[in-house]
């Protein structure tokens, strides 16, 4: 059999070189090796047929195909780069970033009106020399009602009233932070000052004013010669703290089981009334005892602030579920 035509050779040449070079894309240039470099492609199907020629036929005629096929490989490389080079470019055209536009201003978070509310009120008993105590949101009944003189059969100690974890292993959710101030009396002797803050449950349904959950500030103060006067100055400056450097007190007896005498303390407002802001007292000698203390020796005021109560007089909140439902734009304007 005889050689192979160069011209064929030539225009297979001409065909891949033009084929490889008019490929716009990837897949293009696939589709032109498949043509042209492939197993199926004109010039496999030479090369195969190489076997029939004569030896000296087929070194001249292999030689020249091995070079076609070289040829061919280098330019469909070539193109490979470069549509690979001006796809990259391409794209980091189309992702290019403006940084030299403006930023997006950053909406500052800030902590929520009771932490606020709570903060300051610490601040204000901080400042007059009270300590601060924190102490288990799940607590022990005995802290929580008996050392605190509330009777086993005192209606605040059932299910309607108090949120139990544990019954038969007398573990509440703490309905007052007292048991802080418990705590702090049976861990050190008096002198003490202490404010308390922190999260406090009770079994109430939710309404305009009641919350299951709901946030406390109690104080304590046990010292020698403790009297309703010291009480009383504590609470006057708390009240000019937090409402206004005008403002009076004016104590209502009440009753609590843990203080005796008991008080509602009210706290004057600018048109001549009264809000009712807080609950107070003198010590229980029963508490004192309970705590390891000698009422003889010592006496002790106690209060109850609630942080709720507070923020609500002061900035106007007329449902305490504004102050639980997290909705930034009521949020937004504390
Ligand atoms: C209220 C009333 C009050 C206390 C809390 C207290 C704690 C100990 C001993 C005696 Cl350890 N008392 N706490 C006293 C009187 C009132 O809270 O209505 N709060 C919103």
């Amino acid at each position: 059999m005889e050689g192979i035509d160069p011209a064929d050779v030539a225009r297979l040449r001409e065909a891949g070189l033009a084929a490889f070079t008019a490929a716009a894309d990837a897949d293009a240039l696939e589709e032109a090796r498949v043509a042209h470099l492939g197993r199926k492609a004109p010039l496999g199907a030479l090369q195969k047929g190489l076997g029939a020629l004569d030896a000296d036929a087929r070194r001249a005629a292999g030689a020249l195909l091995n070079e076609l096929r070289a040829e061919l490989t280098a330019a469909h490389e070539d193109r490979r780069v470069a549509l690979e080079g001006a796809e990259l470019a391409a794209r980091l055209a189309a992702e290019r970033l403006d940084l030299t536009g403006p930023a997006r201003r950053p909406r500052p978070g800030r902590p929520h009106l009771l932490t606020q509310v709570e903060a300051e009120i610490v601040d204000v008993f901080a400042g007059l020399g009270f300590a601060v105590a924190d102490g288990p949101e799940v607590e022990a009944g005995r802290y929580n009602f008996d050392l605190l003189n509330i009777p086993p059969d005192h209606p605040a100690r059932g299910t309607m009233d108090t949120i139990y974890v544990d019954e038969a292993a007398d573990v509440v959710l703490r309905t007052h932070t007292s048991p802080v101030q418990v705590r702090t009396m049976l861990a050190a002797p008096p002198p003490l000052a202490v404010v308390c803050p922190g999260r406090v449950y009770r079994a109430d349904a939710v309404d305009a004013t009641h919350s299951p959950v709901f946030t406390q500030v109690e104080g304590l103060l046990v010292a020698q010669d403790v009297t309703m006067a010291h009480l009383r100055g504590t609470l006057l400056a708390f009240a000019r703290a937090m409402f206004g450097p005008d403002r009076e007190v004016r104590l209502r007896p009440s009753f609590f089981p843990f203080t005796e005498p008991s008080a509602e303390v009210d706290v004057s407002t600018e048109d001549g009334g009264w809000l009712e802001v807080l609950g107070a007292g003198m010590v229980d000698p029963a508490v004192l005892t309970a705590c390891g203390i000698d009422p003889d020796r010592w006496s002790g005021f106690a209060f109850g602030i609630g942080v709720e109560r507070v923020a609500m007089l002061r900035h106007g909140v007329r449902d305490i579920r504004d102050l639980f439902d997290g909705d930034a734009r009521f949020l937004a304007a504390f």
